[in-house]
């Protein structure tokens, strides 16, 4: 029977008692993700009204001090996620190191998360989401967050968009809800999302190409304009992404002679996305090594990204290789 439509609390509590060694930690931090993401959103949805696009330093309507919407989402996180309990550490975006909650002294995972990936697209209105990770704690310190990305117990990301979406995997496939304001609920509407096998759309910002420093980047993508391929670049990551996951093709970060590793991060932007996109069917590289076996050595270190369709990403990796 189909599944569609059931709440995103009712799915997290089937997929618990489907694994007999849970413990309701992981449901509880996942619903805490939940909790804090549907505050954003409306705080998004709102951001035109009260006065708080990209601004900072300003009173509001109410005379209160306006957060910019990044911090506002990193506070918002770092309140939901504490509380819950369930999390030893949480690394952010917004943050130089790791903090680790009080009420999560004896919890067993970590989390890292971009609150507002793409932030720089609020003002204009364009499709912005937060993106998070959670790993096994195996430690007591940054360790924790050095893990392989193939350790994830569970990645995700919420797009803010013409709809609100959470995509989420915990390793058993991808499944998309979005939400509806009426019941103030995410609903199952992408079930066991796949990713096509082959695409038609390339999606990389094409006026970084003379400071690619690789030069067979230039001509792999000249051979998908030649075979047909259109371009869409959006330049907020969750939205790029999302498309590529259900249109397929490809999406790229390359390193340029600017961005020596790339621009993007690997705890919380390529590791949770290749951990979904693998989930989902498809490939995610740094052009050389699968995202997924990349041990990182730094919380916020940057690392190329190329992600997508099977066919795209095998050819890419010819070309480069
Ligand atoms: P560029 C947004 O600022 C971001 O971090 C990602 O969401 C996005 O994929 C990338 O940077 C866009 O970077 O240099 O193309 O504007």
């Amino acid at each position: 029977m189909s599944k569609i439509g059931i709440d995103l609390n009712r799915f997290i509590l089937e997929e618990e008692a489907k694994n007999p060694n849970a413990t309701g930690s992981l449901t509880q931090g996942l619903l805490a993700i939940e909790n804090a993401t549907k505050i954003i959103a409306s705080h998004i949805r709102m951001a035109g009204l009260v006065d708080i696009l990209g601004k900072a330093g300003k009173t509001n309507i109410q005379g209160e001090e306006v957060q910019k919407l990044d911090e506002f989402s990193n506070n918002v996180l770092i309140e939901q996620l504490s509380a819950s309990g369930q999390f030893y550490a949480l690394a952010s975006e917004e943050l130089d190191e790791p903090i680790y909650p009080e009420e999560g002294k004896n919890a067993k995972y970590v989390i890292a998360f971009d609150p507002l990936d793409g932030s720089s697209n609020i003002d204009v209105n364009v499709s912005i989401g937060t993106i998070f990770s959670i790993h096994r704690r195996i430690g007591d310190g940054e360790e924790n967050f050095l893990q392989e990305g193939y350790k994830q117990v569970a990645a995700g990301y919420v797009i803010y968009g013409s709809s609100v979406m959470f995509i989420f995997s915990t390793g058993n496939g991808v499944n998309g809800f979005t939400y509806d304001p009426s019941v103030g609920m995410f609903l199952l509407s992408h079930p066991n999302m796949r990713i096509p096998e082959k695409g038609k759309i390339y999606s990389i910002n094409e006026a970084n190409s003379k400071k690619w420093v690789d030069e067979r980047l230039v001509k792999y993508i000249e051979t998908l304009k030649d075979e047909g391929y259109t371009s869409r670049y959006i330049g907020s990551m969750v939205a790029d992404v999302h498309r590529t996951l259900i249109k397929g093709g490809i999406f790229g970060y390359p390193a340029d002679k600017k961005n020596k590793n790339g621009k993007l991060r690997m705890l919380y932007e390529a590791s949770p996305m290749a951990f979904l996109i693998e989930q989902a069917g498809g490939l995610a590289t740094d052009g050389k090594n699968r995202i997924l076996d990349i041990k990182p050595s730094d919380i916020h270190q940057r690392t190329p990204v190329f992600l997508g369709s099977r066919k795209e990403i095998k050819e890419l990796l010819e070309f480069l290789n």
